[in-house]
């Protein structure tokens, strides 16, 4: 009797908050902005906000105060398939993208699928993608080809190299440190990553020292050109990935070496992006996000287990905040499952866009989240998948189970070396909560929620199976 009108309060907040999205929705004016900043194996306890002490990250330690943080915020081991996650709102095995994409690879992110950026171009807004793309350089696969009006950045891993047969080469292509069209095409070096503006190679190989630099000024300008109209920054920063790489005024000026160097330099990028926004005026109006697409490579997972390229915390849970003043409360931690497959459909609720109706997609909206710190789970489940698209392990709420053998999800992905050294193929038990450094393994004495878990895995994995969607190809 006494809980009525608290609920029936609750259930009231819950329409309020819901009704002032819709009405942000539903003013074609006020549609709000979106700035994506998505880091390389930054790992979680790389940043001030999340525990770092070490390293100077104020703009991030801002951003946090002002917005809220994310504990239990998901990707995936390693790049192309968070990225896949991310632009699909659909976990990678789904739309069949292995761990990782090379020069050589033939395939790429399905024109087929709708991406994030076709979510905004629903609503009229203005596009571009800054950065790292890593779901495929063949030219039908290419940001511009999937939702982006346009495109500046390296086509996938900074520590890779130039596909020889097929880039397409601008004619003022920009060559460096002897490097020619004909050595180009002729052979592969290593650390050699192109630059690409649209579907061009704009300079080969790339200064990375100037990438975050240049990077930032080409976002800051889309800014300053797209301030009138709605317009989705996404920003895939190539750092901290290796080779790292820090400009003359960040080199050699922090206390982590040029990792904590490129580290300050990401985050003198964020400032650089929110006072920005400040000066235009538009803080009000956009929602800025900061994470990372996998654990820490050279830096630090801590406090979780493991890092790059494993399935333990350290891997795949994230530093995430989102920042929209007026919208998200200042201040705030959010600790429910959340993380990269539900951005997509989190967008689409916020500017009001519709969903593709004949596909299944695993991401759910997190509006709920984003009003209220204390807002019940949206997910309670999350899986793991290992590069090969096999299925490692479930969370469901507290406990996250490794399965005895991972279950395939039919990728038919290159056969490659299961991670066995990090991830041993055995059940092993963890309860969150109590554990969430995944210390004790406790599948001995709770074999019933092994059971559980082991069959809620089967069948969400069939699903994916039975869904399961192919990648882009070609010849
Ligand atoms: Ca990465």
């Amino acid at each position: 009797m006494i809980l009525l009108p608290l609920r029936t309060a609750s259930v009231i907040a819950v329409v309020l908050l819901s009704l002032a999205y819709d009405a942000a929705a539903s003013a074609a004016d006020r549609l709000p902005n979106v700035v994506l900043i998505f880091a390389d194996d930054l790992g979680y306890g790389d940043i001030g906000p999340f525990g770092n002490s070490k390293l100077k990250t104020p703009h991030l330690d801002r951003l946090a105060a002002e917005g809220m943080k994310f504990t239990s915020f998901y990707a995936t081991p390693v790049c192309s398939m968070s990225r896949a996650c991310l632009m699909t709102g659909c976990y990678n095995a789904r739309i069949s993208i292995p761990g990782v994409l090379f020069p050589p690879s033939k395939i790429g992110l399905n024109p087929e699928e709708t991406t994030i950026a076709e979510i905004f171009k629903q609503r009229g807004y203005a596009t571009t993608c800054i950065g790292k793309w890593h779901l495929g350089h063949r030219e039908p696969f290419l940001p511009t080809k999937q939702g982006f009006d346009s495109y500046f950045g390296i086509p996938y891993s900074n520590d890779m190299t130039i596909d020889p047969v097929n880039a397409r080469f601008a004619k003022d292509c920009v060559f460096r440190e002897g490097m020619t069209e004909e050595k180009a095409r002729a052979g592969t070096l290593k650390n050699t990553v192109p630059l690409m503006r649209g579907l061009e190679v704009v300079e080969y190989p790339a200064d990375q020292s100037t990438l975050t630099e240049r990077y930032t000024k080409e976002a800051v300008q889309f800014i300053r050109e797209k301030k009138g109209e709605p317009f989705f920054l996404y920003l895939p920063h190539a750092m901290v990935h290796v080779p790292l790489a820090a400009s003359e005024k960040f080199r050699g000026k922090s206390s982590g070496g040029l990792f904590g160097d490129a580290v300050e330099e990401l985050d003198w990028s964020v400032g650089e992006i929110v006072s920005t926004l400040k000066e235009l005026k538009l803080e009000e109006q956009t929602l800025v996000i900061f994470t990372s697409d996998n654990g820490a490579a050279t830096g630090s997972s801590a406090p979780w287990r493991g890092k790059k390229a494993t399935n333990f915390e350290g891997g795949v849970r994230e530093p995430c905040i989102m920042r929209w003043p007026g919208k998200i409360p200042p201040g705030t931690t959010c600790p429910q499952i959340a993380g990269n497959i539900d951005l997509l459909p989190t967008f689409a609720k916020l500017i009001g866009a519709e969903l593709p109706k004949d596909r299944v997609l695993d991401g759910r909206e997190i509006t709920s989240l984003l009003a209220d710190p204390k807002a019940g789970p949206v997910r309670d489940t999350h899986l793991y998948f290992t590069a090969q698209g096999t299925l490692a392990a479930i969370r469901r709420g507290e406990w996250k189970l490794f399965l005895a053998e991972p279950l395939s999800a039919g990728m038919n992905a290159p056969p490659k070396k299961e991670n066995k050294k990090q991830e041993p193929m055995k059940a092993m038990l963890y309860n969150l909560a109590d554990d969430p450094a995944e210390s004790r393994d406790v599948a001995a004495e709770k074999p019933e929620v092994v059971e559980r878990l082991s069959k809620a895995a089967a069948e969400l994995v069939a699903d994916i199976r039975e869904h399961r969607r192919p990648a882009g190809k070609v010849e």
